[in-house]
């Protein structure tokens, strides 16, 4: 057997243990596993332009769900490879463990969730396509579900250099879906470009008639990507503390900047993967943020004798990236999402300790501006003690001396139990009437849930409305929340079909999101529908859901039906109410769920927060999504 034969048939053992279990390779064969094949590509002409060879980089979805990615680098090399005496990119792109560069001395930085290149990209491919410009020549070569069907061949002349990957995935693999979301594409995009300084990508949409298009061009990187996240939102510190270091081959970078909300926006990325479990970086983040504030508020007498600056009291309003680039990084955690590389948590915690120190210093301003708002955070927190402290007491009822409305379910038992939380008195009491009261517990809330966006703890919770919620749940909120004390593993938001119903949704919403963010993954918070309206035709009754369905019904039905629309659920009696909304057998429950926790802090941001002309140019822009908003 020569050399060749026996490779070859290596290259099909390999694709074929891929094409076998592509969920190992790829995490899964649904939609995340097909936006992972753009981002295995993209991350080789990332680690290119990391590398200083290349500084453009373009992503287009063309027709047909066709992806194409086009760097300016040096081109993949196409020299026979010594072992396998065949040209490099065919052995890169039919062997699995081919990710490593040839000379070992380079390592891979950006790295998708598993790195396994390019390789299981082309095997999970119908067909893939590679051109590349090198040495005065372009050259292309052809493979199906893996398999080489040409050569690489010569196909010109060129006069610059660069990769260039086209392919369309595999729908035998891609059984769920092949098709590709723009949103979810732009989104990384454009994270990518914050996270890599000066690095121009492009992506754009070919597939519909009118082509969309990007361009990320970020000089100031993680600063951007701060100044990005804290617009419309008022600064404590007018400039964004940026700090960049190399220390043992890892570099460190980190921007932040404190606004005027209670929120903390604190994100890592490890080899620009987000780390969202944390790990070592943001512990020695957070350790030195505490310590050098502590230190200040001491020296420059601000913070009284005795007093003390905790962790929290100086992340409240306080928006940082933390960005790691490190050459063997050790992903740890439920979700492999958290740096567990001891070493980096002492380099963070003294290179930004001394570079923040330094900043304090050089901005009194800045730095009075800053103190300031840990002290109100302290003073929230003392303040907001007791109140929590009533929120612990165990019965539901009575525990801050006011009656909760809160009419409980018998069982005991959470998996089962559910809690309809209800606009208004006259809705609550039709739940209450209707229910199945030995599982399903009724919450009317009065009055104005308290946006919490523009509160604070200590008046988050002098609200009746939160408090009761939080007494109901039983499970605390922030830090102290504890999932495994949930009444309910089912919390079910009912209000009307109307702007109100739909403010006070969103208000509940905003408070889950802020102190109760768990609950939500793990899906325990719904969103009943209830019906718009009830349509009779002579004995028949049909509970009708939107416009739509009214409108088909309406043309099947013929004669002359009686249509009733609900204005609210109180128009609707406790027996309607059951058979509608709140009977396991016919309601429909929507799930809430959190695609993106960046995305939506700050759409929630923008809808609860102070600011009125982002919040108008979003209602705008998502005015054609919304439905059965009756203004
Ligand atoms: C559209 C996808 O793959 N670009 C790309 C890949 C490589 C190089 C340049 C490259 C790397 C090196 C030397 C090196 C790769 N090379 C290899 C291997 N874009 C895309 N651009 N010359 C060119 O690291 O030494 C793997 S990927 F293994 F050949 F070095």
């Amino acid at each position: 057997m020569s050399n060749y034969d026996a490779s070859n048939i290596q290259i099909l053992e390999g694709l074929e243990a891929v094409r076998k279990r592509p969920g190992m390779y790829i995490g899964s064969t649904g939609s995340r596993g097909l936006h992972h094949l753009v981002w295995e590509i993209v991350d080789n002409s990332i680690d290119e332009a990391l590398g200083g060879y290349a500084t453009d980089i373009k992503l287009e979805l063309l027709k047909g769900e066709i992806i194409r990615v086009t760097d300016d680098g040096r081109g993949i090399p196409v020299d026979l490879h010594p072992k396998t005496k065949r040209p490099a990119v065919e052995t890169i792109l039919t062997s699995l463990h081919s990710g490593g560069k040839f000379d070992g001395k380079s390592y891979k930085v950006s790295g998708g969730l598993h790195g396994v290149g390019a390789s299981v990209v082309n095997a999970l491919s119908e067909w893939f396509l590679v051109e590349i410009h090198r040495d005065d020549k372009a050259y292309e070569q052809r493979y199906e579900r893996g398999i080489p069907v040409t050569d690489v061949t010569v196909i010109g002349e060129s006069t610059h250099t660069g990769t260039i990957v086209t392919f369309k995935a595999d729908h035998l693999v891609f059984t769920e879906t092949t098709v590709y979301e723009y949103e979810i594409l732009r989104n990384r995009i454009q994270q990518l470009a914050f996270l890599n300084k000066g690095i121009k990508i492009t992506i754009s949409d070919q597939r519909g008639d009118t082509p969309v298009e990007n361009t990320y061009h970020y000089e100031g990187g993680i600063v951007e990507y701060v100044q990005f996240l804290n617009t419309g939102k008022g600064k404590v510190n007018q400039e964004i503390i940026y700090i960049e270091r190399e220390v043992e081959g890892i570099t460190l970078e980190i921007a932040m900047q404190y606004n005027d909300s209670y929120a903390t926006n604190l994100y890592s990325f490890t080899n620009n993967i987000p780390t969202h479990e944390g790990g070592m970086h943001e512990d020695g983040y957070k350790l030195a943020l505490t310590r050098i504030l502590n230190k200040y508020g001491t020296d420059s007498n601000m913070l009284k004798k005795d007093d003390s600056f905790l962790g929290e009291d100086t992340r409240e309003g306080l928006t940082a990236i933390i960005s790691v680039k490190h050459p063997n990084p050790q992903f740890e955690g439920q979700t492999k999402t958290k740096l567990g590389n001891p070493e980096v948590r002492g380099i963070t915690s003294q290179v930004f300790g001394e570079g923040f120190e330094r900043y304090l210093m050089e901005n009194p301003a800045d730095a009075k501006a800053i103190t300031e708002k840990c002290l109100m955070a302290s003073r929230a927190r003392i303040a907001a003690k007791k109140a929590r402290e009533a929120t612990r007491r165990k019965s539901p009822l009575d525990a801050l001396g006011f009656a909760s409305k809160l009419a409980d379910c018998r069982s005991k038992d959470p998996v089962i139990s559910e809690i309809y939380i209800v606009e208004g008195d006259s809705a609550g009491g039709s739940a209450k009437q209707g229910r199945e009261s030995e599982y399903q517990a009724i919450l009317p809330l009065r009055g104005k849930v308290l946006n919490v966006e523009k509160a604070r703890l200590d008046k988050i919770l002098s609200n009746k409305e939160i408090l009761s919620l939080i007494q109901a749940l039983g499970t605390g909120i922030g830090d102290e929340f504890d999932a495994e004390k949930a009444r309910y593993h089912k919390v079910v938001i009912m209000t009307d079909a109307d702007i109100d119903g739909a403010h006070i949704r969103t208000l509940l919403l905003t408070f889950f999101f802020r102190y109760m963010k768990p609950l939500i993954d793990l899906g325990y918070v719904f969103i009943a529908q209830p019906p718009l309206y009830k349509v009779q035709s002579g004995k028949k009754v049909e509970y009708v859901y939107s416009d739509d369905q009214l409108q088909r019904l309406l043309s099947e039905l013929g004669g002359r039906p009686t249509i009733q629309r609900y204005k609210g659920l109180g128009e609707m009696n406790p027996e309607q109410l059951w058979e509608t909304t709140m009977d396991p057998e016919n309601r429909t429950l929507l799930q809430v769920s959190l695609k993106d926790a960046m995305d939506a802090d700050q759409v929630f941001s923008m809808l609860m927060g102070e600011e009125v002309e982002p919040r108008k140019q979003f209602i705008q822009e998502n005015a054609i999504y919304a439905n059965n908003i009756d203004a």
